[in-house]
């Protein structure tokens, strides 16, 4: 075996990303045969389609007009997720989301494509779409992540304008809020708005999309899970992909979405991937209930999936089958 190879197959094994059976399949010459990546064979994928986390109506109908003009998977989950950002009443997205306990209104994306090139921005002020910034991170310039003032500085060489983030309303919160500085590093089990969204196009490549203002008057500086690649968001062209909402530390503790896409690719489907993702949190977490994490994947199938801590999580779909938002399954009922 070539030295190569042999690597390849050692670090493979190492991370437990391949099954014994597969390494151990090798023909006469000692070349690896070739293993699929899911276990099984789409018999008629769906495609194109288009998921997202909660019932994001608008931004699922943007995403899936770009789908059905024949645009790409990348385009129709930048698009999409740019609808909720640009959404003033979403107050944890883009302009209007709620600040940090400094009164900064700091923002996380992250975007993925079909061939695993990413892009990802954190604490970006100022700018309406850092979905948008992370693209550009990830198609201008050699690097994945960019922070602060940094990015912020990147976004206006790449022609973004300067924008007040805050709104009436969410200035209005944080000075009532400011009365009592009460600090919770809990998200409401009930308020969580963070979208991440997962299409496939017309070609059955998958792409991906992250973003949020995070968790409200976190401390100055605090990263949550979007943006990270592998928690908030992971997409394998092979496989599917997944994405996460909720409380992030716990994401990426597991490094949620990347667990939930290589439970897949060992042949879960992703309605089981998501559950067993969540049982690893939980698991972290024993009896602890002042959290919820809902979790959403699609394989390339088009088979989708949700699972999350506490009931009511949703999540939408639009393919041609219809337009659907779907509950989903729950730890606790
Ligand atoms: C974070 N996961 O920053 C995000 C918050 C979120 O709905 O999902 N809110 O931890």
């Amino acid at each position: 075996m070539k030295r190569r190879n042999f690597l390849k197959n050692s670090s493979l094994t190492a991370a437990g990303l391949v099954s014994a059976s597969a390494i151990t399949a090798c023909n006469t010459e000692n070349k690896p045969v070739e293993t699929p990546a899911v276990a099984t064979t789409p018999v008629d994928p769906i495609k194109p389609i288009v998921v997202c986390t909660w019932n994001f109506l608008n931004a699922t109908d943007k995403a899936w007009e770009v789908l059905k003009s024949g645009g790409t998977s990348l385009d129709a989950v930048e698009q999409g997720v740019m609808v909720e950002e640009a959404d003033v009443t979403n107050e944890t997205v883009g302009k209007g989301g709620r600040p940090d306990r400094d009164g900064n209104v700091t923002l996380d994306a992250c975007i993925m494509d079909k061939d695993g090139n990413c892009g990802s921005v954190v604490y970006l002020q100022n700018i309406v779409h850092p979905v948008s910034v992370a693209r550009k991170v990830m198609e201008e310039t050699p690097h994945i992540i960019l922070a602060g003032k940094g990015a912020e500085k990147f976004a206006y060489e790449q022609g973004f304008k300067k924008e007040d983030l805050f709104t009436e309303s969410t200035r209005k919160q944080y000075e009532e809020w400011l009365n009592t500085s009460k600090y919770e590093t809990t998200i409401n089990i009930e308020n969580h708005d963070t979208i991440g969204m997962l299409a496939i196009d017309a070609n059955g490549d998958l792409s991906g999309a992250c973003t949020t203002s995070g968790m409200a008057y976190k401390v100055g500086g605090r990263v949550g899970d979007s943006p990270i690649i592998g928690a908030g968001l992971y997409v394998d062209n092979e496989v599917g992909g997944a994405t996460a909402t909720g409380v992030g530390e716990e994401v990426i503790r597991t490094v949620g979405s990347f667990l939930i896409v290589e439970l897949m690719r060992q042949g879960k489907s992703p309605q089981e991937a998501c559950e067993e993702g969540v049982k690893r949190i939980m698991k972290k977490n024993e009896g602890r209930k002042d959290f919820q994490i809902g979790f959403l994947a699609i394989n390339k199938n088009g088979e989708t999936g949700g699972y999350c801590v506490h009931p009511g999580f949703t999540y939408r779909e639009y393919s041609e089958k219809g337009h659907v938002n779907r509950e989903v399954k729950s730890f606790y009922s």
